[in-house]
């Protein structure tokens, strides 16, 4: 069976909103939706996965406009990236170019899928006009002190040349938090480290209201606030000092005896200060200060130090120092040690080991000879052998932590308070102690040594130091890119040189530019005044339409973008510039497009080119099996066959719209079309609350059925009634019309529009009209007559015979079965048998 003429009825449409401007945003804003999907980076070409992703926020905008809501539905370009620069390289072009081109490409790709942007509200984050804006917030950062300049140790891609933020690195384990060793996640290198002056973005300021709304966050998925919760690590527990000094007559490595040396106090950090009693060692990481001055003195450690510390080994090592620490609680000296299980980056680089409670304090201590001590003990009664009052027992810790809460023993005047109670009152007990909350994130270094970005607005001055660029000179623009290894900001001579903003001396440019992040975490922002030249948005606008309502976007963003983005937002809240602090009020990770159960990849050659779908079946098809596949946050396999069926689909519902001749249609008004109707209605009331909750493959669904249904009606019946099938086939359409746009105006259009709609877009959408909280009763009370229960059997049977029980009443279930054997129709005739009523 040939399909229809997708390519002109797409291209019709496609032409007919361009020149009415239909997807205009309103100016007047009176329930305002913000509908957005993450935006692209420029690579070259769509594919599937953008496909999908923009087709969940193109039919959400679309129902929420017939919804009659006000929408905003943009998109731009995450434009500015390492991978330009790689392709300008390669093709002797340069990454503007490159950039500008890939961005006509991809979005005549997404005109040609009918996505309905307000293209007039474009954002590109490359163009001076964005990122002037970045530059001018880093200044505002600034004034608020969330700027700071730092030597640190960075994670160096070789193969790149660049430094990467921890969220960049990739294959270390993320839920062990930042600085996780790994690969780069552009090239899969694996990363170095190394020492470099870095700007930083101070986001551990905002680290307590960035995990405490992370609860009220009830429109995203679970599993993403799972995943900044774990990502920003808040951890209450207290820091601890012990007493660090030379043990008496201790050798110092050069064989000589010297006065014992004073370390004075060394912090730790502790969850678990109801262990206490049980610290029977002290360990530093091994570039914690302590450690290096001990190393300089010692061969034995300084050998450790340099070469044997492997933070990512299985097993915990270490060596021992002539140092002994001083246990506040106990006063008594306990061995210390440089250990490689001590990261330097995590609360004071420093613990106090407890073996008897801690599962790698108890391999080292066994490996090191330490003592090993039980200082809690399980909660009595809580097990088999315990009973009311009995004394908590000592639990065997010689093979293996008890890491549990009970109840403290051997711990002097605290045995038998809980380990709860124990660590309020030996924090309130002990001098050294106080409560403390730490946090694994990590300060946002943005500094990156390439072209392709905003340029990180400092000069450097001899005599000054770094300098902000003065907000009148601002943008500061990239210079012309230059071919050359390393950064060609460097290399731009001319444009480096510059006089010092404050004594007007010699300085230099910072040749860093800024992590792509920081553009795409308030560009979301800037869609709402796109053109402004005065601000980086419109206060009023933007709090006319923030936040956003429907985000929607890959879970690879779980971390980095989506906790930049809400960081960003805090600090303009901060600056009276937004009533909200939270951007993005509901959040769709959508599922990946598969083939035969893996990604589409290149890497994996199985990629189905969205241009192909289009041009062989149309891009309301392509959207269609997708919307219809999966519930858009699963993973799905694409499906020729599945392509070619709904194509089938559509070539039929038009064929249907066409054949349909009101002129013709004669029918009364009885029972079936009764029933019709309140298929109809049923169908409307399901289908919007699907779309409400995002579920459009449940939506579709029905909405299929309820064209099977039309069509069993004009099939088994002489005459329809022409304002039952009309209104049914209108309302298909219109259900249809936010994932199939372009097949939705077209039949709209023939099917007369309603008022003075322009396009379907504009119409209402469907509302039940009868009653539809007892639809299902409804339809049993259609008042049967002999003849109707064969009709209603044939028209309810084409589709889903299962349906039989609420389409006939019980008594005239005998004539169902009676007709359903005469017309032998075996699946009719089986899910009647088991009808009560009957058997
Ligand atoms: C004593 C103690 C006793 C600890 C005990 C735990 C259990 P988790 O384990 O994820 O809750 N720690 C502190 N600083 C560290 C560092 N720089 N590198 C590695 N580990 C460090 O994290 C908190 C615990 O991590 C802290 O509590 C400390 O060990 C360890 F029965 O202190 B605990
Ligand atoms: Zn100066």
């Amino acid at each position: 069976e040939e399909g229809y003429d997708h390519a002109a009825v797409e291209r019709r449409w496609q032409a007919a909103w361009d020149d009415a401007d239909a997807y205009r945003t309103p100016d007047e804003v009176t329930d305002p939706t913000y509908v957005l999907g993450m935006y692209p980076y420029p690579s070259g070409l769509l594919h599937m996965g953008h496909v999908r992703n923009y087709t969940i926020t193109d039919a959400y905008a679309r129902f929420r406009r017939m919804r009659g809501d006000d929408v905003l539905h943009p998109m731009g370009w995450d434009a500015f990236g390492l991978p330009a620069e790689n392709a300008a390289k390669e093709r002797d072009t340069n990454p503007r170019d490159w950039t500008f081109d890939c961005i006509e490409t991809m979005k005549g790709q997404m005109e040609s899928m009918g996505f309905g942007y307000d293209w007039d509200r474009e954002v590109t984050t490359c163009t001076p006009e964005y990122y002037r804006w970045n530059q001018w917030l880093f200044r505002e950062f600034h004034d608020r002190e969330l700027v700071e300049r730092e030597a640190a140790e960075v994670n160096w891609c070789p193969t790149c040349e660049t430094v990467l933020a921890d969220e960049q690195v990739e294959g270390g384990d993320s839920s062990e938090g930042p600085g996780a060793h790994g690969n780069c996640w552009r090239c899969g290198t694996t990363v170095e480290r190394r020492e470099l002056e870095q700007w930083f973005l101070r986001i551990t300021e905002y680290a307590d209201e960035l995990n405490g709304y992370i609860d009220d966050l009830d429109g995203w998925p679970d599993s993403v606030r799972q995943m900044q919760r774990n990502w920003i690590g808040r951890q209450e527990g207290s820091r601890v000092s012990f007493e660090i000094g030379e043990a008496q007559g201790a050798s110092n490595g050069r064989g000589e005896r010297s006065e014992p040396r004073e370390y004075g106090p060394v912090e730790a950090f502790t969850t678990r200060l109801d262990t206490i009693f049980g610290a029977t060692f002290f360990a530093l990481a091994p570039d914690h200060p302590v450690s290096e001055a001990v190393a300089a003195e010692d061969d034995e450690v300084r050998r450790f130090v340099e070469e044997e510390a492997d933070p990512e080994g299985d097993e915990p090592n270490g060596v021992r120092t002539d140092l002994t620490a001083t246990n506040p609680a106990t006063g008594e000296e306990v061995p210390v040690f440089v250990a490689d299980f001590v990261l330097s980056d995590v609360g004071t680089g420093a613990l106090m080991g407890v073996p008897g409670h801690d599962d790698r304090d108890h391999a080292f201590a066994s490996k090191m000879g330490v003592d090993i001590v039980p200082v809690v003990a399980p909660e009595p009664g809580g097990d088999s052998d315990g009973g009311d009052g009995e004394a908590p027992s000592e639990p065997d810790v010689s093979e293996s932590a008890f890491t549990d809460d009970g109840v403290l023993v051997n711990s002097g005047e605290y045995s038998g308070l809980s380990s709860a109670e124990a660590r309020e009152e030996l924090t309130a007990d002990i001098d050294s102690a106080e409560f403390h909350t730490q946090y694994r994130l990590r300060d946002w270094g943005i500094s990156r040594q390439r072209y392709w970005g905003t340029p990180i607005p400092v000069v450097h001055c001899d005599d000054c130091g770094p300098v902000l660029v003065p907000e009148d000179d601002l943008p500061v623009e990239l210079p012309e890119f230059i071919n050359t290894t390393g950064n060609p900001l460097d290399a731009a001579e001319e444009w480096k040189h510059v006089d010092c903003p404050e004594c007007g001396g010699d300085a230099v440019r910072e040749t860093d530019t800024m992590d792509t992040f920081v553009d795409s975490s308030w560009y979301f922002l800037r869609y709402v005044s796109p053109d402004l030249e005065a601000a980086p948005f419109d206060v009023d606008r933007a709090n006319d339409w923030m936040p956003v309502d429907q985000y929607v976007g890959g879970i690879e963003h779980a971390v980095m973008h989506l906790l930049y983005s809400r960081f960003v937002t805090k600090v303009v809240a901060d600056m009276d510039m937004l009533e909200h602090r939270e951007p993005f009020e509901n959040l769709l990770a959508q599922g990946m497009v598969q083939l035969e159960g893996e990604k589409m990849s290149k890497s994996k050659g199985n990629v189905v080119s969205p241009q192909r779908i289009v041009e062989e079946y149309g891009a309301d098809t392509a959207r269609l099996f997708m919307m219809q596949a999966a519930q858009p946050e699963r993973a799905f396999d694409w499906s020729e066959e599945g392509v070619r069926s709904t194509y089938r689909f559509l070539t039929r519902l038009k064929r249907l719209v066409g054949e349909f001749d009101p002129e013709a249609a004669e029918g009364e008004f009885g029972p079936i079309a009764s029933y019709v109707e309140s298929e109809t209605d049923a169908t409307v009331s399901a289908a919007t609350a699907d779309y409400d909750d995002l579920t459009f493959n449940t939506s579709l669904r029905e909405t299929q059925e309820l064209v099977g249904t039309l069509r069993g009606y004009r099939d088994h019946v002489e005459a329809v009634h022409a304002d039952t099938f009309r209104r049914g086939l209108v309302t298909a359409v219109k259900l249809l019309s936010p994932v199939a746009p372009h097949v939705a105006e077209e039949l709209y259009d023939e099917l007369g529009r309603e008022g003075g709609d322009s396009f379907v877009l504009d119409a209402d959408w469907p509302e039940p009209e009868g009653d539809v909280s007892g639809a299902d009763e409804r339809r049993r009370l259609v008042e049967n007559t002999r003849e109707d229960v064969r009709q209603i059997v044939d028209v309810a049977s084409i589709e889903d015979p299962e349906r039989i029980d609420v389409v006939v009443a019980p008594e005239w279930k005998h004539r169902a079965l009676e007709i359903a054997l005469e017309s032998d129709a075996p699946n009719l005739i089986s899910e009647l048998m088991q009808e009560d009523d009957i058997r």
